[in-house]
């Protein structure tokens, strides 16, 4: 069935394609659907608006912030148990490993500096969610002002090294934009800057379906020192169940279950909280007075028997199911 749009659709249509900011987006689209006539030829058209409205609201949502010399702020909301940023030069395959285990569909190219916002994508490993972020290159122009808070922010850093180039160069381009951001990937006591934070990290070698990759592993994995490092190809979909195993590890989380007296507990729903956490601070994470409010906790795991009454500072470990009595 034709669609019979009208010279006013065209004409609010072109401001679409003109429009810069999500909010004009917006405007123009919203003006496209009040113009179109209703009727079932253009039931997939109004449909399809309907879906780009609500991409320009999102994008609206993680726009920019102006800070206060002008500079622009993104701040990313944390979604799931845990939130990654992946870093590295331009051409790595930031986006294209971000497209292969989130829901996220982020640009992928071919040239340099593809990527010019942050684009948070959500990845599952088991029954965890965990967020990844994908920016722009670490050497992009105008990013400083806010890639080193949306940085200092995350709870892991995915370093992400092309294999078929130089990955000793990467690694020393990435730890000096890191140093200018005052973030270290190893803990020192002596530190008494208090402006530096400390980051966990995972190495990622991207395009092992390239030739000369194999050779670049090695080079890497010598460079690497105490980091962990693990090989994939995001493009042809290698390594995925490793690398989820491997930001899963080098979060350093620990997955726990709760359950209501007298009922299974649901193992598809884990707390996750930092590895050496405590009964009393999951169950704080379960419920902000449960700190307070807890009077005891049973465990089932944990190399405990069945069911045994643990104390609140007690040391949970992965696995653990635990009924909290309030
Ligand atoms: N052969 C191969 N090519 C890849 C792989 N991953 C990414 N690429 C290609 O490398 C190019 C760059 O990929 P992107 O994902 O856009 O790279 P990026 O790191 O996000 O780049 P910027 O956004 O510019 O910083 C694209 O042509 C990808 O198709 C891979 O595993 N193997
Ligand atoms: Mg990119």
């Amino acid at each position: 069935m034709p669609a019979n749009l009208t010279p006013q659709y065209f004409e609010a249509e072109k401001h679409y394609k003109r429009a810069k900011t999500p909010q004009e987006k917006i405007e123009a689209l919203e003006e496209m659907l009040a113009v179109m006539p209703k009727h079932k030829g253009t039931d997939k058209l109004r449909a399809e608006l309907r879906r780009k409205i609500a991409k320009s609201h999102e994008e609206a949502q993680r726009k920019p912030l102006v800070g206060k010399k002008g500079s622009l702020l993104y701040y990313i909301k944390k979604e799931g148990a845990a939130q990654a940023v992946l870093i590295g030069l331009p051409n790595v395959g930031k986006s294209q490993l971000v497209w292969a285990v989130t829901d996220a569909t982020p640009e992928v190219a071919a040239y340099p500096f593809t990527t010019q916002m942050p684009d948070p994508g959500m990845m599952k490993f088991e029954n965890v969610q965990i967020q990844l972020v994908d920016v722009p290159a670490i050497t992009a122009p105008r990013v400083d002002s806010w890639l080193g808070n949306v940085i200092r922010n995350a709870d892991l850093i995915l370093i992400v090294v092309d294999l078929t180039q130089d990955t000793v160069a990467q690694m020393e381009a990435v730890m000096e934009r890191l140093e200018r951001f005052r973030v270290r990937l190893s803990e020192s006591l002596e530190e008494s800057d208090f402006r530096i934070v400390w980051k966990r990290a995972l190495i990622i070698g991207n395009k092992t379906d390239q030739e000369g990759s194999e050779e670049g592993f090695k080079v890497l994995s010598e460079r690497v020192g105490e980091l962990p490092v693990v090989a994939v190809s995001a493009k042809e979909k290698l390594g995925m169940e490793r690398l989820g195993q491997a930001i899963y590890q080098a979060l350093d989380v620990i997955r726990v279950y709760t359950r209501v007296p007298g009922q299974k507990a649901d193992m598809t729903e884990p707390v996750v909280v930092r590895r050496g956490s405590t009964v009393e601070e999951v169950a704080e994470s379960v419920h902000k007075d449960f700190f307070r409010k807890l009077k005891y906790a049973q465990v089932w795991g944990s190399g405990k028997f069945d069911g045994q009454k643990i104390k609140r500072q007690y040391v949970l470990q992965e696995g653990d199911i635990i009924e909290l009595h309030v």
